[in-house]
């Protein structure tokens, strides 16, 4: 992917979201989607959030979430330069790889409600700099639950969060303010696009009461220069990312394809 110009940077820093269209050609995303749907260890470590408060009615919502890098599609598209190179222009430092969701946001099933990045992860990092990366592998529209972010929320730093089901959500009169004072954007994207978005970004995500898949990679990346403030925190935490060509992540796709047809014969 090219490297962005002095817009988009621009446009980053105002809004704290870009999205940058095909990152991912229509084949890359159809074999990565078949990996994802075949591979028999997403099934396996799938795991369902209630982001909703107990009591109230909800529908779950599936992801898998992982936080190391290994030899595979996910961790590949992670390291993939095509995504590292410009978050890095964005960031304005190197990145390390935290963690790596895969949201199988099936049809009927819950969506999430406002909260930032950052709201989770202030006890570990010292520093807001951390930015997400949803790379879409169907198309995400307001009809399948694709993520809304409020433009500009970065600005107003990290709010309050507390539980509520399985998710953090972030002070709710906060955020009454911050839609009422800033835009509310749907990131309609199309599969292989991908959506930088600050770690101080309010997003949230309506549930997916269409009958079509809204599937998406989420990639959360820290500063490499950013400040582990957490207690005795793991030496692993974060991963210094070791960038992949095109070629590499080709490879890595193919590998990952064939083990999948030896593990179905
Ligand atoms: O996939 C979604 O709809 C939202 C996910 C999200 O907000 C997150 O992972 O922080």
């Amino acid at each position: 992917m090219p490297t962005l110009n002095e817009a988009q940077i621009r446009q980053f820093e105002a809004d704290g979201y870009l999205i940058v269209e095909d990152a991912f050609n229509a084949k890359e995303v159809a074999q990565i989607r078949r990996i994802v749907q075949e591979d028999p260890k997403m099934a396996a470590e799938a795991k369902t959030n209630h982001n909703y408060d107990e009591g109230e009615e909800g529908l779950g919502t599936r992801l898998v979430n992982r936080s190391r890098l290994i030899d595979d599609v996910f961790s590949a598209c992670v390291r993939s330069r095509r995504i590292v190179d410009p978050l890095e222009q964005l960031l304005g430092d190197e990145v390390c790889h935290y963690y790596h969701l895969t949201m199988l946001k099936n049809a009927n099933t819950g969506g999430w409600q406002w909260h930032q990045d950052y709201g989770y992860h202030y006890k570990e990092f010292f520093y807001p700099d951390l930015v997400s990366v949803m790379v879409a592998l169907d198309p995400a529209t307001r009809d399948n639950g694709c993520l809304r972010v409020v433009r500009g929320s970065h600005r107003v730093g990290r709010l309050e969060h507390w539980d509520s089901g399985s998710q953090l959500i972030a002070d709710p009169e906060r955020v009454e303010t911050a839609l009422r004072e800033m835009e509310e954007v749907h990131c309609e994207m199309t599969p292989g696009s991908v959506l930088y978005f600050h770690g101080n970004v309010l997003h949230a995500s309506h549930p997916n009461l269409s009958s079509q898949p809204r599937w998406a990679f989420i990639f959360a990346y820290v500063g490499a220069s950013n400040v582990i403030v957490l207690p005795d925190a793991p030496d692993d935490l974060l991963t210094r990312i070791d960038k992949l060509d095109d070629a590499e992540v080709a490879a890595a796709i193919a590998r990952h394809l064939e083990e999948i047809e030896v593990s179905s014969t």
